[in-house]
């Protein structure tokens, strides 16, 4: 057989040219807009754009593909409901430029695995389904029928159906998850891995131990009855942009703001709200008061810090700090925690996070002056092997306060993906719990696998061990999300058939199995019609608010279909299902959903009402688990570097969603024009003997194993010593792929030990 030519795994490690300025301490204002416009009328015309811009997250329309920030249940902006990273969704999705046969017969998949990132999302929307055929480097069109009938085949002739991993990303509408879960199932496995593995799969851990429910507590308008709110290891600036203007008001209102992040993010220092005619102008609300540098994965320490020192205060005046009726009747496990707080030495803890005494006494005094508190965290928290337990130290903190299940106080993990924790409530989950499996059973006569499936990295190993031969991707870009790029991109080139369900070109089009189908879908902000008519579908927002979203935009080609009819498809030519009827009329599928997932009554009525539902949440209630949260006794990390590593963390920059890259800025931070870049401290670049801009490469050691990563430029920045910071996902070839946060599998992609390497210095015992 013809054998295909080697594709480069990784992107390719060229330069642009980098300029530094100096970072920038407030967020958003006219620039925020004027990027805005640009982007959208340079990349979608001002016609299609402004059409869009203007339906984005109303009530009537289309729900923004960006991050997963709720609407306001009340009402929304005039000047415009979203944010400049929400304009640049827009223009990556709504574009007008279109790649199909034609193109793919000019390129071969080595050259364009030459492109960056940022180019291979440039060449526009996929219109057309295609095949790769064994041994082939071109891509060719293929009918749809034809296509999903390979998929049928070839997964009818595994051994076993757990041979097969169906990945799911975050932007799914609830009603293609449901379907995409249920098929699954009925072929026989779990192996339902999907984006949160790597993102808050953590906090989904710690939060059902904790608090009896996965998901955050609080809701919008609890950010204008609070008193304090406490940000760890996020970035709003640039990933929640609109959480900018909840903090905004919450300070309005009285609230204090404490932040520990390892950088000083322009977003969280204070905010030029561009909804208002004074942000415009330039006037800014100064949002931290008290903003902790803490160390990378210092989190804990400094959590347990602050409560060491608010017991103490407790100690001197008993009902003073904790809320002890609270404590009493709606908790479990106080007296341990104590006890766990009291064997800490609190000179050592504020060592361990690289916070001054002072600041932790500071926190202390706030925390203790302002009843209603709001703990608010994402990836900084997430990703690192003890995530869980930060988490739960986090939840500690709300506990003793008595700071849950009432107005203006509780958890909020701020969720990635637009549609994430949908996609989680629709059961695309490789642990399918029991009454996922039992409600199935009832409403679909079929009996469900019980056993786990594959979570994210389970499927890498599992497709890398020959375990898994089919890879089905329900939008997303595994190859270059995951960890370990090498050893992921040799994973997915196991497989014999690999599947991506997209809308844009990425690199897990190039890096495939032996067959490779591209089949592209219809975007959120697409019309999608089917026979029954145009069809609107529903997402959840990080709040659990579940709302309808339609598109208004003629689609690019009609040779996509949407998701809903993929599956469908997908289902016939596998199982000889016929869902026709499912994906005519899109309220068909969720009156199945209303049977099978509790929660949705009256799914397709309420709905159909303005903003939608709230789903029940025991946590924001009160209920807990059998009416008890419970307070967790967890170690804090010991880690003991050389002189020579690093603690690295991965992050994004403010012109990117995830792995696709919007421009080559990162405005905020005064990095412009470069991604390959790691921010240093600059102490640590003297001591190493480094320069600023000196090209370096980076390796990490890992259980006998070496990764490296060739040409970064050093950028001196305000880090704490000891800390790196680099762009995900140029440095993923340094995360072990078998480096996880406990208990949830999480990738520790914000803790990665490095070594920094001149580039004349060879790598030191790679295996
Ligand atoms: N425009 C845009 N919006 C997005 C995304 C995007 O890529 N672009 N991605 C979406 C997705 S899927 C997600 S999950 C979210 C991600 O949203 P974030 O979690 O805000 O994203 P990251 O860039 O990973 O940022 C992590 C932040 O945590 C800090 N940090 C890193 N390590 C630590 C630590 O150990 N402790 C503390 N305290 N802080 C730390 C970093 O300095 C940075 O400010 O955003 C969503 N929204
Ligand atoms: N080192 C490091 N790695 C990380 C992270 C990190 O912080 N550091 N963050 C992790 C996190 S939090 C996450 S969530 C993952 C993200 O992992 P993924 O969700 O897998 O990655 P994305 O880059 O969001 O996927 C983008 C692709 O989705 C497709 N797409 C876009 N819209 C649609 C749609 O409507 N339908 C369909 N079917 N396809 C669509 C497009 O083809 C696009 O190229 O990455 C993780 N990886
Ligand atoms: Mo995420």
């Amino acid at each position: 057989m013809k054998k295909r030519k080697p594709v480069p795994f990784r992107a390719p490690e060229k330069f642009e040219s980098l300029q530094v300025k100096r970072p920038e301490t407030k967020a958003a204002g006219a620039t925020a807009v004027a990027k805005a416009v640009q982007i959208v009328s340079s990349r979608v015309g001002i016609l299609r754009g402004g059409k869009t811009l203007m339906k984005l997250n109303q009530v009537d329309g289309v729900d923004c593909p960006g991050c997963a920030w709720p609407d306001p249940d009340d009402e929304r902006s005039g000047l415009g409901e979203y944010c400049e990273n929400g304009a640049k969704a827009i223009a990556e999705e709504a574009t007008t430029k279109t790649i199909g046969g034609a193109f793919f017969s000019q390129h071969s998949i080595q050259e364009l695995s030459l492109l960056s990132d940022y180019e291979l999302g440039q060449q526009g929307r996929l219109s057309e389904p295609l095949i790769l055929e064994p041994g082939e480097d071109y891509y060719r069109p293929i009918s749809w029928d034809k296509a999903v009938q390979i998929i049928g085949d070839t997964l009818n002739q595994l051994e076993s159906p757990n041979q097969a991993v169906f990945y799911t990303s975050g932007r799914t509408s609830n009603e293609a998850a449901f379907l995409y879960q249920l098929f699954v199932r009925m072929f026989g496995t779990n192996n339902l891995p999907d984006c949160s593995n790597m993102c808050h799969e953590s906090s989904g851990v710690a939060l059902s131990e904790t608090l009896g429910v996965g998901k955050g507590s609080v809701t919008l308008d609890d950010f204008n009855q609070t008193d304090l709110i406490f940000i760890l290891g996020q970035n709003p600036g640039t990933n929640h942009p609109r959480m900018l203007t909840a903090l905004e008001k919450a300070k309005k209102n009285g609230a204090k703001i404490i932040s520990a992040n390892p950088l000083a993010e322009a977003g969280l220092i204070s905010f030029s709200n561009p909804q208002k005619v004074a942000g415009l102008l330039g006037s800014a609300t100064p949002l931290t008061d008290l903003y902790l540098q803490v160390k990378v994965n210092g989190d804990l320490a400094l959590l347990k810090a602050v409560m060491h020192r608010l017991l103490v205060m407790e100690t001197q005046a008993p009902g003073s700090v904790f809320d002890l009726e609270f404590i009493q009747n709606k908790t479990l496990g106080f007296e341990e925690f104590v006890e766990g707080i009291k064997s800490e030495d609190f000179e050592a803890l504020c060592d361990s996070c690289g916070v001054e005494a002072e600041e932790i006494i500071q926190a202390a005094e706030l925390i203790k002056s302002h009843p209603k508190m709001i703990i608010c965290w994402a990836m900084g928290l997430t990703q690192h092997e003890n995530a869980v337990d930060t988490i739960k130290e986090a939840v500690n903190l709300l506990l003793l306060r008595g700071s849950i299940a009432k107005p203006g106080a509780g958890s909020c993990p701020v969720r990635g993906h637009s549609n994430v924790q949908g996609d989680r409530t629709m059961g695309i989950w490789e642990k399918s719990p029991e009454w996922v499996a039992d409600n199935l059973a009832k409403e679909f006569s079929f009996s469900p696998p019980t056993e786990p499936g594959y979570d994210t990295v389970q499927a890498i190993n599992a497709m890398h061990q020959g375990m898994a031969k089919v890879f089905v991707g329900m939008g997303g870009n595994f190859h270059s999300a995951t960890p370990d790029t090498d050893f992921s991109s040799q994973a997915l080139q196991n497989c014999k058939l690999t599947v991506q369900i997209s809308t844009k070109l990425n690199r897990s089009h190039l890096v495939t199995g032996e067959t490779a189908l591209i089949l592209p879908c219809l975007a959120r902000t697409d019309i999608d019609l089917q026979s029954g008519g145009k069809q609107l579908v529903s997402v959840e927002n990080s709040m659990g608010v579940v709302h309808q979203s339609r598109g208004s935009l003629e689609p690019v080609s009609d040779r996509l279909k949407s998701e809903p009819a993929i599956v469908a498809a997908i289902a016939k030519a596998t199982l000889g299902v016929n869902w026709d009827h499912l994906v005519s009329n899109y309220d068909m599928i969720r009156d199945h959903i209303e049977r099978v997932i509790p929660g949705f009554d009256d799914y397709n009525e309420r709905l159909r009402q303005p903003g939608g539902f709230y789903l029940p949440n025991v946590a924001r209630s009160g209920e807990f688990m059998q009416g008890k949260a419970r307070f967790s006794n967890v170690q804090v990390p010991q880690s003991k570097l050389e002189p020579h590593q690093f603690v690295m963390m991965t992050i994004r920059s403010h012109d990117q969603f995830n792995t696709t890259v919007y421009g080559k800025d990162d405005r905020y931070r005064g990095i412009i024009n470069e991604r390959r870049v790691v921010l240093m401290n600059p102490d640590d670049i003297k001591r190493m003997g480094f320069k600023q801009q000196q090209v370096v490469n980076l390796t990490s050691s890992y259980q006998g194993v070496t990764r490296e990563v060739r040409n970064f430029k050093i950028v001196p920045y305000s880090i704490p010593r000891g800390n790196l910071a680099t762009y995900f996902p140029e440095a993923n070839p340094l995360v072990p792929v078998d480096l996880v946060a406990r208990k949830s599998g999480t990738p520790c992609s914000k803790s990665v030990v490095v070594q920094i390497l001149s580039t004349k210095e060879q790598i030191t015992n790679k295996l």
